[in-house]
């Protein structure tokens, strides 16, 4: 498959939104264990869980490396396809290409330069060189050609767009000491509108309180469709993510949209705080280098973090009474798909949820 110099505006292509129809869902395996507790095997069970919703709805493929295909395809359902991808975890919606298509129904992929979010200024772990092979490796397996950009680092959650021309960020994260310090906002903008075609990016300023990923945008906000967002709330004024979400919220309600459409925001509630268990730190293998898991640590909870799939959305489950109020509140918003909850404390445990373990690929 060939690697294209030149860029998708250039070429016709966009980024369809998450909403519109897909040809597939790519997942990666969880074994590393300085991240998932006692080896992975909790949150192996709930990326089961997760590949088998999805599979209701779209084809999933799921990527492990080749000390655990075996266990892998024994553990997943016989409808989902397993394939050997060598891997430095598990984040696919980061490590993965980010898809456009043109109105010929091609399909080609972006393939972003990934530094695990931050690379040696702020990083999570050292080395990356597997996770950044593996958007080419999911566009060879596509047989999609692929454009490379060997010095802009992005990661898929960082971004969320409407599929007509309009890009959701976060300051926090794009303009983070990590990714690309050489370039000014406005450059890094340029880039995006380049290879998603794009005409708008919305720039709020921060992500979910204590998101380890620098804020990325799919922990906070959603594209619901195009003209319509999810935004992650609380009404609980002491807690620091108040702040946020205001911020976020009028910051996306008094935005226009590529169109000139005014934004509608939708507030969900985020569960009440969710911390780590002595047990969890301690199923965790420290080493230096890697983020520690420590006892009391407040993780980055949120139901923005799901994945919209044809006919369904896959959204955390986190134990809370929260918990009902989001089914709803996504029942609505989402009147023609089926609504499920998985539940996903092993899979935030990690660092992130649903919707960081997945990639989709779009029918085109
Ligand atoms: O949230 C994500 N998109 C990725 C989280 C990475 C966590 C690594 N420990």
């Amino acid at each position: 498959m060939k690697v294209i110099d030149s860029t998708a505006k250039k070429d016709g292509f966009r980024m369809p939104g998450e909403f519109e129809k897909h040809r597939g869902c790519y997942i990666i395996w969880p074994e590393r264990p300085d991240n998932w507790r006692l080896g992975g095997k909790p949150a192996q069970k709930v990326f089961v869980d997760v590949a088998t919703a999805i599979s209701k709805f779209e084809p999933v493929t799921v990527g492990a490396s080749s000390e655990q295909y075996a266990n892998a395809r024994h553990m997943l359902p016989e409808q989902v396809r397993v394939v050997e991808i060598d891997n430095d975890d598990s984040w696919v919606r980061d490590s993965g290409p980010t898809f456009v298509v043109n109105d010929e129904g091609d399909v080609r992929g972006i393939d972003w330069t990934f530094n695990a979010w931050g690379g040696l200024e702020d990083g999570l772990y050292f080395p990356w060189d597997k996770d950044d092979q593996v958007a080419q490796k999911i566009c060879e397996l596509e047989m999609s050609d692929r454009y490379r950009l060997p010095d802009f680092v992005l990661e898929g959650g960082s971004i969320h767009v409407d599929g007509e021309g309009t890009l959701i960020t976060t300051e926090e994260c794009l303009l983070s000491e990590g990714r690309n310090p050489q370039l000014s906002r406005e450059q890094i903008e340029q880039v995006l509108k380049e290879y998603l075609n794009l005409e708008k990016v919305i720039w709020l300023k921060r992500g979910i309180y204590l998101d380890e990923t620098n804020g990325h945008v799919d922990n906070i906000v959603n594209y619901v469709r195009p003209g319509v967002v999810a935004l992650a709330w609380t009404d609980d004024v002491n807690d620091p993510q108040y702040e946020i979400s205001k911020e976020c919220y009028d910051i996306l309600s008094n935005s226009t949209d590529a169109k000139g459409r005014k934004l509608e925001v939708h507030k969900i509630h985020v569960p009440k705080p969710i911390l780590i268990t002595k047990a969890e730190s301690e199923g965790v293998d420290a080493v230096d280098g890697t983020l520690p898991r420590e006892e009391g640590d407040r993780l980055a909870a949120s139901y923005i973090n799901y994945y919209t799939a044809n006919g369904g959305v896959v959204f955390p489950l986190f134990d809370d009474p929260r918990d009902e109020e989001a089914r709803q509140k996504l029942a609505e918003l989402y009147p023609d798909r089926e609504i499920i909850g998985v539940p996903a404390r092993e899979i935030l445990l990690g660092g992130g949820n649903i919707h960081c373990i997945t990639q989709q690929v779009p029918l085109g």
